[in-house]
């Protein structure tokens, strides 16, 4: 169970981020906002404590929290983002992870390693990094050296077509995993009860469980369905100005 959740606001900077798409357009900072404001009251439902950090308008990306911090229930691990517009979000997220870990529960990626948390999923006490345009193979061996050092396991998967690991690919708990495009077929994951994400639905892959409940993002019925058939409460969010940037659910916060 997650008993915290740490959140960054959207700055005016958003509609500067960095896209793969921008022909979804430049996002809205009012609705994206109030997006924000409906995360919050969601994660809030889910019973966990929600901290909330101000915007950090020199860096347009900085809502994304989830990239700057791996946190365990025994370690964290900063991350050094191979967005290098991205870098010092992770520095300055040090101080709010120090007032939920110790010094000696902390651990740091350095260059030339990068590594980027949207590149993790946890299952269990294993963490699969993916090896991707954001994480480098330093990157993996230094978060898998990290880890170890604390009890946990990781494995390294290779991707191909996504930004992240969790953009594709996202466990929910209970052996069940949502699973998209490239994710599919791989041998890593054959063990779990797989949802399958169809192709036209594939930015519906990135849920979140808090707690039981799986945050699911609005306007993907099958991933919706899939998520219920299986047995959860689901929350619905429209996320649509997170995805003009290639972010979605999980992105949006640290949840340990
Ligand atoms: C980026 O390209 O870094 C941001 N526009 C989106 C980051 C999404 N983060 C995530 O999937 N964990």
């Amino acid at each position: 169970m997650f008993k915290n959740v740490i959140v960054r606001r959207p700055g005016r900077s958003l509609a500067e981020g960095i896209t793969s798409a921008p022909e979804l357009g430049k996002p809205d900072y009012e609705l994206a906002l109030r997006q924000h404001d409906a995360y919050i009251k969601a994660l809030e439902e889910c019973g966990v404590k929600v901290t909330v950090l101000e915007a950090l308008e020199e860096y347009p990306d900085s809502c994304f929290v989830e990239d700057t911090a791996v946190l365990t229930k025994r370690c964290a691990i900063i991350s050094n983002p191979g967005a290098s517009t991205r870098r010092g979000e992770s520095v300055l997220m040090i101080d709010t992870i120090k007032k939920f870990y110790s010094d000696d529960q902390i651990e740091y990626i350095t260059s030339p390693g990068t590594m980027e948390g949207g590149d993790v999923m946890m299952v269990g006490n294993h963490f699969y990094i993916g090896l991707s345009a954001r994480t480098n193979e330093e990157g993996c061996r230094q978060f898998k050296e990290a880890l170890e050092k604390y009890g946990h396991t990781c494995s390294v998967v290779s991707l191909e077509e996504v930004l992240h690991l969790k953009t594709g690919v996202n466990y929910i708990e209970n052996n069940n995993m949502l699973v998209s495009g490239e994710f599919i077929e791989k041998e890593d994951f054959k063990s779990f009860n797989k949802i399958i994400v169809p192709e036209n639905e594939a930015y519906g892959a990135n849920c979140i469980w808090v707690n039981d409940i799986v945050i699911v993002p609005e306007g993907y019925p099958t991933v919706e369905k899939g998520v219920r058939d299986a047995g959860y409460k689901v929350i619905v969010l429209d996320t649509s100005e997170y995805k003009k940037l290639d972010g979605g659910l999980s992105c949006l916060s640290l949840r340990f």
